[in-house]
């Protein structure tokens, strides 16, 4: 059994399909204000390490823009919030490159040990407009191929996001440890 500290519904389905016995922990954690996603978990696990005990993991993800220097980024959750997918598209009109990635770093600890840090990203295309109602968050308008995110079912979606590449490692590393 592993805990997942996560607020995200979304992150919790995809995560679970990956890893059969989490269980959801919605304590929350300090997002720190930093420059990178390795960042904001480190110092999230630590906060998460003085409450919970037990293998416990958490995930910090976000989309990365080109033409937008890589915004939203670390901020990707609050400008998810406040402008939404129509306020990127709004961003992104007339923009040529529409190239964009996601990206997801998965910190993992155990009791007495030194937490681990595993990483994925896929990339895609900002489309002209959003498709889909599944998934959550960007999905429906970041295009991998002729389908968007939001399209796809979680298994499908699973064989090519950010968080299974993320979480795979984790698994890997678990049963290479076995
Ligand atoms: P927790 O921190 O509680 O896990 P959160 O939603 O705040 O949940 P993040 O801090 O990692 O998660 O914020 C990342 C945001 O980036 C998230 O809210 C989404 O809007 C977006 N995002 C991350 N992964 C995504 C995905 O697979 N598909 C679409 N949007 C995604």
């Amino acid at each position: 059994m592993i805990y997942f500290v996560t607020s995200n519904k979304g992150k919790f389905a995809e995560a679970s399909a990956i890893f059969p016995d989490l269980v959801q922990k919605n304590i929350g954690y300090t997002e720190i204000q930093a420059d990178t996603l390795e960042e904001v978990a480190a110092f999230g696990m630590k906060e998460v390490l003085q409450r919970l005990r037990g293998p416990v993991m958490l995930e910090d993800a976000g989309l990365f823009i080109e033409a937008l220097h890589g915004f939203p980024g670390v901020y990707s959750a609050y400008v998810q919030k406040t402008i939404g997918n129509n306020g990127i598209l709004r961003l992104m009109d007339g923009l040529e490159n529409r190239n964009a990635f996601f990206k997801s770093v998965v910190s993992y600890a155990e009791p007495g040990q030194e937490p681990r840090m595993f990483q994925g990203c896929v990339h895609g295309i900002i489309g002209s407009e959003a498709r889909g109602k599944k998934g959550f968050g960007y999905d429906p308008i970041f295009y991998v191929g002729r389908a968007s995110l939001g399209e796809m079912e979680i298994p499908e979606k699973n064989r090519i996001s950010h968080r299974a590449i993320s979480m795979h490692g984790l698994k890997s590393w678990l049963e290479g440890r076995k």
